[in-house]
């Protein structure tokens, strides 16, 4: 059976290339998905892919994960700096995640600064623009021991 990886965008990403373009560069989330669904097959891997404005359905997604990925690339969105909620479903099933975002959530307003899923992540990815999601799978079959070159 395929090794099942799961790429999850939440709250306005569907807008990713055409809102603010200065912030988040130009790459529509299509696009995004494309390349990691390309870049994970080259792996052996098989991606699911995932996109939401809605928190609970984004829950729920998670909770169909559980026992079935084995890793999660999650951009929260908005999501990252409020939801407990976010934070717990991802606690409570057990699946190891790393969070991307695809600007440097540092050097923006304060309210960004803080993130309710980072102390819990493999590793967080921020103000790489989309390729963040890239070096996330790289990384991601590095872990799942899928490339021989990255061990
Ligand atoms: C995306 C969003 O929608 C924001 O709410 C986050 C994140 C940052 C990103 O950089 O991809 O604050």
């Amino acid at each position: 059976m395929s090794t099942k990886v799961l790429l999850i965008n939440g709250p306005n990403l569907n807008l990713l290339g055409l809102r603010e373009p200065h912030i988040y560069g130009h790459t529509t989330l299509k696009d995004v998905e494309e390349a990691a669904r390309k870049q994970t097959e080259s792996y052996g891997l098989t991606l699911e892919a995932f996109q939401s404005n809605n928190e609970g359905a984004i829950i729920d997604r998670l909770h169909e994960a559980r026992r079935k990925c084995k890793f999660i690339v999650i951009n929260p969105g908005g999501l990252t700096h409020t939801s407990v909620a976010l934070r717990d479903a991802l606690l409570g099933i057990e699946v190891p995640f790393i969070e991307v975002h695809a600007s440097n959530i540092h050097a923006r307003e304060p309210f960004r600064h803080h993130s309710y899923l980072s102390d819990k992540a493999v590793g967080v990815i921020c103000g790489l623009g989309v390729f963040g999601y890239t070096a996330a799978f790289d990384f991601v079959a590095q872990k799942l021991g899928m490339t021989a070159v990255l061990k």
